[in-house]
C-alpha cells in the first residue's frame, strides 16, 4: 500500500514536472546529430516534407539503377569476358530512350513541385500581418494592424556572443535553457495558433534572409523591397530561426524566435503591448 501511494506521488510528479518547468515547449529547434527535418508546425512544411521524400525514392531508385548498369557492364563487358568489343557508335532507340525517359521523370517532379511552390507564393489574406525588417545584425517587428507595436529582437548574449554565466542566467530568467544559446531572443514573434500570418520582410542595410525551419518558410529580405511569406502554425510551442543570407561579421548571431500561442494568450499580449509600451513576453499571459 505505502509502495502503491508511492509510486503514484512519483507518477504525479513526473506528470506535473514540464507543465512548471516550462509552459511553452521548444519544438522547431536543430538537434544535435539530426539529419532530418525539423518536425513539421505547418501545412507548408508537410507539403515539404511530402517532395522531400518523393524526391528521396526517385533519386534513390535512379542511382541504383545506373549503379546496376555499370556493375553489369564491369561484369559482362570486361577484356576478359568480351574479347573482341562490338565497335559501333550509335544506337537510335536507345538514344530516344534516354532522352525521353529523363523527360518524364522531370516533369513528374515538377508536377509535385510546382504545386508546393504556389501554396508558398500565394499569398492569403492574413489574420496577423508583421512586417519584419532585416538589420546589421538583429531583426525589428512591426505588428501593422495595431498603433505601436514594435520592437528589435536581438540575440541573448550579443555583442560578446560568448557563453558565460551572465549570458545563462539570461537565458534561464527568459525561459530557455543553456543549449538554446545561440537561437534564443530577448523578444520573440508571438503569433495565435491556427490563425494565418503574413510576413512582409524586407532588410535595412543589407541582404538578410528571415526563416523558421519547422514552419518551411524562408524569405530574402532585400533593403527598397518588401517581400511577403506566410505561414499557419498548428502547433502551440517555441519556434527558432536564424538568419540566412550571409549578411556580415554578426551574421551568426542573429537568431529568429517565434512563440506560436493560444488565441487569448495573443490577444492578452498584444493588448499589453501596443501603444509603444516596454516589451511583455507572452509568458504572462498563458493560461494551462
Ligand atoms: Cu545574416
Amino acid at each position: 500500500m505505502q509502495l502503491k501511494t508511492m509510486l503514484t506521488g512519483l507518477a504525479a510528479t513526473v506528470l506535473a514536472a514540464p507543465a512548471l518547468a516550462q509552459e511553452l515547449e521548444v519544438v522547431g529547434k536543430p538537434v544535435p546529430g539530426g539529419v532530418g527535418f525539423q518536425p513539421a508546425a505547418t501545412g507548408l512544411a508537410e507539403q515539404l516534407h511530402g517532395l522531400d521524400n518523393l524526391l528521396l525514392v526517385i533519386i534513390t531508385l535512379i542511382t541504383l539503377f545506373v549503379t546496376g548498369l555499370l556493375a553489369f557492364v564491369i561484369v559482362r563487358h570486361n577484356r576478359k569476358a568480351n574479347p573482341n568489343p562490338a565497335s559501333f557508335t550509335h544506337n537510335t532507340p536507345l538514344e530516344i530512350a534516354w532522352t525521353l525517359i529523363p523527360i518524364a521523370i522531370l516533369v513528374v517532379i515538377g508536377a509535385f513541385s510546382l504545386p508546393v511552390l504556389f501554396s508558398q507564393q500565394e499569398i492569403p489574406e492574413g489574420d496577423v500581418t508583421i512586417k519584419v525588417t532585416g538589420y546589421q545584425w538583429y531583426w525589428g517587428y512591426e505588428y501593422v494592424d495595431h498603433e505601436e507595436l514594435a520592437f528589435d529582437s536581438y540575440m541573448i548574449g550579443a555583442g560578446d556572443n560568448k557563453m558565460s554565466p551572465e549570458v545563462e542566467a539570461e537565458l534561464v530568467e527568459a525561459g530557455y535553457s543553456k543549449e538554446d544559446f545561440l537561437l534564443a531572443t530577448d523578444t520573440a514573434v508571438v503569433v495565435p495558433v491556427g490563425k494565418t500570418v503574413v510576413m512582409q520582410v524586407t532588410g535595412a542595410d543589407v541582404i538578410h534572409s528571415w526563416t523558421i525551419p519547422a514552419f518551411g518558410v524562408k524569405q530574402d529580405a532585400v533593403p527598397g523591397r518588401l517581400a511577403e511569406l506566410w505561414f499557419k502554425a498548428d502547433r502551440e510551442g517555441v519556434y527558432f530561426g536564424q538568419c540566412s543570407e550571409l549578411c556580415g561579421i554578426a551574421h551568426a548571431y542573429m537568431p529568429i524566435t517565434v512563440k506560436v500561442v493560444s488565441e487569448a494568450a495573443y490577444e492578452a499580449w498584444v493588448e499589453a503591448n501596443k501603444g509603444g509600451a516596454d516589451y511583455t513576453p507572452v509568458e504572462q499571459f498563458l493560461t494551462n
